[in-house]
Order: structure tokens, then sequence, then C-alpha cells
């Protein structure tokens, strides 16, 4: 459905280049809807709870050290199949692998360094969001584009 919802954040290395706001740009262009935003830090019970299935990874301490490296912009949006969009927008996980034209294959190299985060799943989704954001941090509204985004 056109609700669909999911969460993007930039990590610390996208927030300090200077890339945040080419992550807005390209969600927005696309067509979704922005529903929830905030610059934040994450501390390592946040990060341990949101990277549960990573915890056994021999890169999880790295992964940790990188993500509380600096502030993390913390989004959420909204829009027709928006968490498989975002992920294809996204790129690899492994920049190298990620093609031109998407944001890691754009503006990354190393995967300790892949400048931002998308839900994986829909399930996954909620779950991030509901981690991250409390729900009156989340706006309600109708976008007066919708029209000439949806038929
Ligand atoms: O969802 P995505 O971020 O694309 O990858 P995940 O497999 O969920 O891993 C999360 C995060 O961990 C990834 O963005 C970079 C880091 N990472 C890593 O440093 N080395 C790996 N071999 C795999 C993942
Ligand atoms: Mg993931």
């Amino acid at each position: 459905s056109s609700q669909e919802r999911t969460f993007i954040a930039v990590k610390p290395d996208g927030v300090q280049r200077g890339i945040f706001p080419e992550v807005l740009k390209r969600f927005t262009q696309r067509g979704f809807k922005l529903v929830g935003i905030k610059l934040c830090t994450a501390n390592e019970s946040l990060l341990r709870k949101h990277y549960v299935d990573l915890q056994e990874k021999p890169f999880f301490n790295s992964l940790l050290s990188y993500m509380t490296s600096g502030p993390i912009l913390a989004t959420v949006w909204e829009g027709k199949d928006v968490v498989k969009q975002g992920r294809a927008m996204l790129g690899a996980t492994n920049p190298l692998n990620s093609a031109p034209g998407t944001i890691r294959g754009d503006f990354a190299i190393d995967m300790g360094r892949n400048v931002i985060h998308g839900s994986d799943s829909v399930e996954n989704a909620k779950k991030e969001i509901s981690l991250w954001f409390k729900p009156e941090e989340l706006v309600d509204y109708k976008s007066t584009l919708a029209s000439w985004i949806y038929e």
C-alpha cells in the first residue's frame, strides 16, 4: 500500500561528509513522503537491538564504533513499495558492488563506511521505526502532491 513505511538512516560518515541533503533530495524527488526526521546520536544499547542479527559477526565491534562515532540522521519515509525501493536506491551492502546511480555506488567505497542504512523488510522496518522513533515523533499528513505521484 502507499502507507508502507521504511527506516532510512544516514550514518555518521554520511552526516559528516554532507551527503544527507542528497539522501533527502533523492527520496523526496522519487515521490516518497517524509514522515519522521531527527539528528541523533545512537547509544550502544539501541544499536545492539538495531543490529541484533549481527551480534556474532567478526565486524560487530567495529560496526558499533562506526555507528557511535558521530550524529546519525534518522528518517522515516512513506510510500508504495518504499522498503524495497529504498533498498534499491541505497545499493549493495558493499559499495564496490553497488551500481552507479545508487547512494552507496555514488558516494562510498568501503563496507564499513557505506554512508546509509535502510530497512530490509516491511517487518524489520516496523521494528526499526519503533526502536528509533516515539509514535508522537512521526507526523501524519496528506501530501498535496499525492495525485501527481500516484494514479
Ligand atoms: O542491510 P545492510 O546495511 O546493507 O547490510 P547488513 O548485512 O545488515 O550489515 C549491516 C552493516 O554492517 C553494513 O551496512 C555494513 C556492516 N558490515 C560490515 O562492516 N562488514 C560486513 N561483512 C557486512 C556488514
Ligand atoms: Mg541490514
